[in-house]
């Protein structure tokens, strides 16, 4: 470049590498090296697109010194690793974060401005890895960037769908899936590691011989081969240099089968194996909680979780450590039930593939396993037909009844004649035509056992694990779920976290619990002012993105009240409508009536089989065409519905709400992470005493939170003791009036049938109490809307929540895991200088 650096003029001839330096003008000129080099483009034909891709290699390469310097530590120092085992990962966009994470966010803003570029417009251009449903995906990335952030040498272990979770369009007020092709433009953050592939065997039979020493042995002669391709994609620390690996494995074709069809000149059924096996992950199951027995989704499970214990013993060998000690090398977390098939895979490498003996392989398995329960639906939990599992996997089928037997034979020894017990702890449900219990197999398999939150962990002990508790209930404990601050803060509300740091300082960013030093400034008139501004800047931002991409003006002085999450009844999206309804026949009643102005902001996607979740989508919009074009009530209701909630569009949404709204019935929402998120950001919360809001409650005092709703144990008792939702409708004119207007046909254009299914549902079964709840959940929603009158009251509580939501960084939650499950310490990562100044 012609320019000389300003830099040099100071400290002499120095320039920094272009691959790995942070100043300003060595990453612009990074920038114009890898559009040209990496794209292949230049200026004047570059698309906002080569930009980004160009901007996303000049960070990879400052990430891929710090990740060869953590791989080589790890390899040297011989340590722990924590192996994250995930059916779902829903990492969001990396540059951004990277940028936050390297601390070189403001330098590359300006070095991209340098360029005549701007660094939103190409941070809009990443398409997101859609890798997973919703929380229990997220969770996994944020508990992976919180491992990087503490040191704490992990791999995650993931499936590398294709297409991931669908795009949502809504057309006529419907949602619409498009599929989500996410590679379609490459992807920058992945290394793929063809020379790291492994075999994954299916079907066939299994035959016993004896071995030289005269060892009874099985064998299994699979019916088909697929190979495991792994891509690595880096995850980097908050200002560490560590930076672990998110492993995602693709299902393609092994070499040898193709050319055995060659050999027999079959060449299009050569091609149909490659097809075949490549199926196995090119796509995501789109269902949130209730998985349906499909044979597709065992084969993604078991094909994920052999690939990653296959990998996991060639590490541990190639460390010649011997196998007798492989957990105290590895710490193996099964999130949620979807990898517990992994239990009875290693059990098959060890006893079958590395000659070990089985009581020995048994207390490793055991010994390295531990399981994560995520739900308490009943229609959630795992179970596969024996007829289906043993045509897949017949050689675990075996593993899985000798599991079974031993174990059996240990509680009958605890329960003498006690047949009932032996047939609840069983891993094989003998009724409904014999199945599989996963969840079983998870809990007999590994030393430990958590919920994810206070309330889910009691009601797992005392419910669906009760018999478990009682035979091992040192096995089981909490961790309250977390979210990682760096991206729910810092990088989706720059606002507020210099506000936040301007006063405190940086360490609330790696110490969540330091928020509490806000709490004296709740009562500074300056500061509360300040606040008010960002969060005023903030919603309309918002704003402005709901005016350009909707057409629809929403007015940011009004309470931005704000459901966001997947469509499912038991998160009761449609109480929050019966609210909205309940509003608007109030002003019809009384056209003049005083009530705070609020706009109602949804988002979320059902799955797609699930008709009532979609209904009630249709619901939303169907109410929001009424309202938003009715001049008498839309200067005090808006409905906006937000389509393709991810986690790209969500990171808009969190920073901008006034009220989070937690409904769920209470024992039915596991934990929860949406609502750390909103609380996060400075939203107020209305919330059921269920999951984590119970404990956000604590932390926040009850005086800061809107509580309303049956608690789970009134919830289990009114089940019990006959339920008639009829009686509510009955005896509420207000209740009744709302729920009239929809059956009569007033929001479907005079079709009174559209939304019969949903009325008739919640007048004869209302599964989730939605009218139980209706009246508790509209006085509290008053009190909000009093509440909002006083802006200075609501700020204190506002910054007060703040101040007191440190326990809900997923920092705590890992050094939690890492202390009493795990058992794993950090390990610093110093940078070894790769590349010498070239004068
Ligand atoms: C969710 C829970 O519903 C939610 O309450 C919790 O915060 C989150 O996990 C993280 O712990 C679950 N997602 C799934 C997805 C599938 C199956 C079960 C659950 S539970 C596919």
């Amino acid at each position: 470049s012609g320019q000389s650096d300003s830099m040099d003029v100071q400290t002499g001839p120095q320039i920094e590498d272009d691959r790995t330096g942070f100043s300003i003008e060595t990453l612009r000129r990074a920038i114009a090296d890898n559009l040209y080099y990496i794209q292949g483009k230049f200026p004047e034909i570059a698309t906002q697109y080569d930009y980004y891709m160009a901007l996303a290699y000049t960070v990879r390469d400052r990430i891929l010194h710090r990740w060869i310097n953590t791989v080589k530590t790890y390899r040297e120092q011989d340590v722990k690793v924590v192996c994250y085992l995930s059916a779902e990962y829903l990492p969001g966009p990396h540059l951004g974060n990277n940028l936050v994470n390297l601390g070189i966010y403001p330098q590359v803003e300006q070095a991209v401005r340098a360029s005549g570029l701007d660094l939103n417009a190409l941070l809009a251009e990443e398409e997101e890895p859609g890798l997973g449903n919703g929380g229990l995906g997220r969770l996994a990335a944020c508990y992976m960037d919180s491992l990087a952030t503490l040191e704490i040498p992990a791999i995650g272990y993931g499936i590398r769908y294709e297409y991931g979770i669908f795009d949502q369009e809504i057309r006529d007020g419907w949602q619409v899936e498009i599929t989500d092709k996410w590679l379609r433009l490459g992807n920058p953050w992945e290394i793929p590691r063809p020379e790291n592939a492994v075999d994954v065997k299916f079907g066939g039979y299994t035959e016993s011989y004896t071995d030289d020493q005269g060892h009874y042995r099985v064998r299994w002669v699979p019916h088909q081969v697929v190979k495991g391709v792994p891509y690595d994609t880096p995850i980097s620390g908050y200002r560490v240099n560590t930076t672990n690996t998110l492993r995602l494995w693709k299902a393609e074709a092994p070499e040898s089968f193709d050319f055995q069809a060659f050999n027999l000149g079959d060449y299009y059924g050569a091609v149909d194996t490659k097809i075949t096996s490549e199926n196995l992950t090119k796509v995501l199951y789109p269902n949130d909680e209730p998985i349906q027995g499909k044979q597709l989704r065992l084969e993604q499970q078991y094909f994920f979780v052999s690939c990653s214990l296959q990998n996991l013993l060639k590490i541990h060998l190639l460390r010649e450590d011997p196998l007798e000690t492989f957990a105290d090398k590895f710490a193996i977390q099964l999130n949620d039930t979807h990898p517990a098939i992994g239990i009875a895979e290693l059990m098959r490498l060890l006893v079958d593939e590395y000659l070990i003996n089985w009581e020995i392989a048994w207390d490793i398995t055991q010994e390295a396993f531990a399981f994560t329960n995520h739900t308490l639906l009943p229609e959630a939990l795992e179970t596969w037909s024996l007829e289906l599992f043993g045509r897949l996997l017949p050689r675990h089928l075996e593993i899985i009844y000798e599991i079974n037997q031993r174990f059996l034979d240990q509680v009958r020894l605890k329960y003498l004649g006690n047949t009932d017990k032996l047939a609840q702890l069983s891993l094989l449900d003998e009724r409904r035509g014999k199945r599989i219990r996963m969840a079983h197999l998870a809990c007999v398999g590994s030393h430990a056992i958590n919920g994810v939150a206070a309330l889910h962990t009691e009601l797992l002990k005392t419910g669906v694990l009760r018999d478990f508790y009682e035979l091992w209930p040192e096995k089981f404990s909490n961790k309250t779920n977390g979210v990682t601050p760096r991206r729910w803060m810092v990088l989706i509300n720059p606002r507020l976290t210099q506000l936040i740091s301007r006063n405190i300082g940086e360490s609330w960013i790696k110490q969540l619990d330091d928020l509490r030093q806000l709490a004296p400034l709740a009562n500074d008139p300056s500061f509360c002012h300040e606040w008010r501004q960002v969060k005023r800047a903030v919603k309309q931002d918002l704003a402005d993105y709901i005016q350009t991409t909707q057409g629809l003006t929403i007015n940011p002085d009004s309470i931005y009240d704000v459901q966001a999450k997947r469509f499912h009844e038991y998160k009761r999206q449609h109480l929050n409508v019966l609210h909205i309804v309940t509003l608007y026949n109030r002003i019809k009643h009384n056209p003049e009536i005083e009530m705070t102005p609020r706009t109602f902001i949804f988002g979320g996607k059902a799955a797609p089989g699930y008709r009532m979740a979609k209904l009630i989508i249709k619901l939303i919009t169907a109410v929001g065409d009424a309202v938003n074009q009715d001049p008498d009530v839309c200067d005090r209701i808006k409905i906006v519905f937000m389509p393709d909630f991810n986690v790209t569009n969500s990171q808009r949404i969190y920073p901008a709400a006034d009220l989070s709204e937690q409904i769920s019935t209470a024992g039915k929402e596991a934990s929860g992470t949406g609502n750390m998120k909103f609380s996060m950001n400075g939203a107020l919360t209305i919330g059921t005493l269920d999951g984590a809001n119970i404990e956000i409650r604590e932390a926040v005092g009850a005086e800061n939170f809107y509580l309303f709703g049956l608690t789970a144990q009134e919830v289990a008792d009114l089940k019990a003791s006959s339920y008639n939702p009829r009686a509510y409708y009955d005896s509420n004119a207000a209740l009744r009036e709302a729920l009239d207007l929809i059956s009569s046909g007033y929001f479907s254009h005079g079709d009174g049938s559209l939304f019969q299914p949903l009325v008739e549902g919640l007048l004869h079964h209302d599964p989730y109490l939605v009218l139980a709840d209706y009246q508790s959940y509209i006085d509290c929603q008053d009190s909000v809307g009093q509440a909002f009158q006083d802006q200075e009251t609501w700020t204190r509580t506002a910054i007060l929540n703040v101040a007191r939501i440190g326990k809900f960084s997923s920092d705590r939650a890992i050094r939690e895991y890492c202390q009493d499950i795990w058992h794993v310490d950090p390990v610093h990562i110093k940078l070894e200088e790769y590349v010498q100044a070239k004068a």
